[in-house]
């Protein structure tokens, strides 16, 4: 059976150990987000590698434009209103039903020791799989061109695992300001300098082997256009609050291309 430390880099990130977590704390909560260089083991990292190359050709690309609450542009509100406003997006998705049972991705997503550091840093009481067979893990692929425009996520907390960063091109980027799910608060003019490009966000140009934690809902973010021939790929772990969660159907076809 494979051990959690043959997947985690444990020597650079003992996430069972009580001042490491709290030092991940503090990270999250003063910068928003949480960048954990490294994260995997070589021989993890080559493995998933291969598998997220091997499995490529599944992917279903799918291409839109939305709001950046990834909702439909409304013709009765007009384009004055910043949150009306359309962006575009279009990448490939690995569904998790693609995933061999013996991936170390499941691994590590079942893992108890991993989920309970995420319980800690996020302040989360469970951590839930998807109910359907397609959302819990994906392999996403942007290509040449390909690009995920200014949105907030509908999950209140986003982790991504880096496994092929673009040559050039293919920058996360968010903002930490403009929302307050919690507190139904919105700022729209803030919005609106950040999709005429009058912000600088901040960027995050992440090696393959990098984890990341950010609060997606709160935090517009995007990833910029891919500007090489090779393509970023990239992992997302999806969990969930309460058990039993299904992603939208409409959701699944948009981004899997089917419902099961
Ligand atoms: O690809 C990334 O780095 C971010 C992905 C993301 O924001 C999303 O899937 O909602
Ligand atoms: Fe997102």
């Amino acid at each position: 059976m494979v051990k959690i430390n043959e997947i985690i880099n444990f020597k650079d990130h003992p996430i069972d150990n009580f001042d490491y977590i709290n030092k991940c704390k503090y990270k999250i909560s003063h910068e928003s987000v949480l960048v954990l260089e490294n994260f995997l083991t070589d021989e993890c990292l080559n493995e998933l590698i291969a598998e997220a190359l091997k499995l490529q050709d599944k992917a279903f690309y799918c291409s839109q434009n939305h709001t950046i609450f990834l909702d439909k542009y409304d013709k009765n509100i007009g384009d004055k209103d910043p949150l009306n406003i359309e962006v575009k997006s279009d990448k490939g998705c690995v569904p998790h039903d693609y995933l061999d049972a013996k991936s170390k991705l499941n691994i590590l997503y079942d893992s108890q020791i991993f989920k309970n550091f995420l319980k800690e840093i996020l302040n989360l009481n469970n951590l839930f799989p998807y109910a359907d067979s397609l959302s819990s893990i994906n392999y996403n692929y942007y290509q040449n061109k390909q690009q995920l425009g200014w949105h907030f996520d509908n999950a209140s907390f986003a982790i991504t695992l880096m496994i092929q960063a673009s040559d050039t091109g293919g920058e996360f980027q968010y903002v930490n300001k403009g929302r307050n799910y919690n507190k139904s608060y919105i700022d729209k003019n803030y919005i609106k300098k950040i999709l005429d490009n009058s912000i600088n966000p901040k960027t995050i140009k992440s090696k393959p082997g990098t984890l990341i934690l950010f609060y997606g809902r709160n935090y517009l973010h995007r990833v910029t256009p891919v500007t090489s021939k090779k393509p970023r790929i990239l992992v997302t772990l999806n969990y969930n609050e309460e058990e039993g969660t299904l992603l939208s159907e409409n959701a699944r076809l948009t981004f899997f291309g089917r419902i099961n």
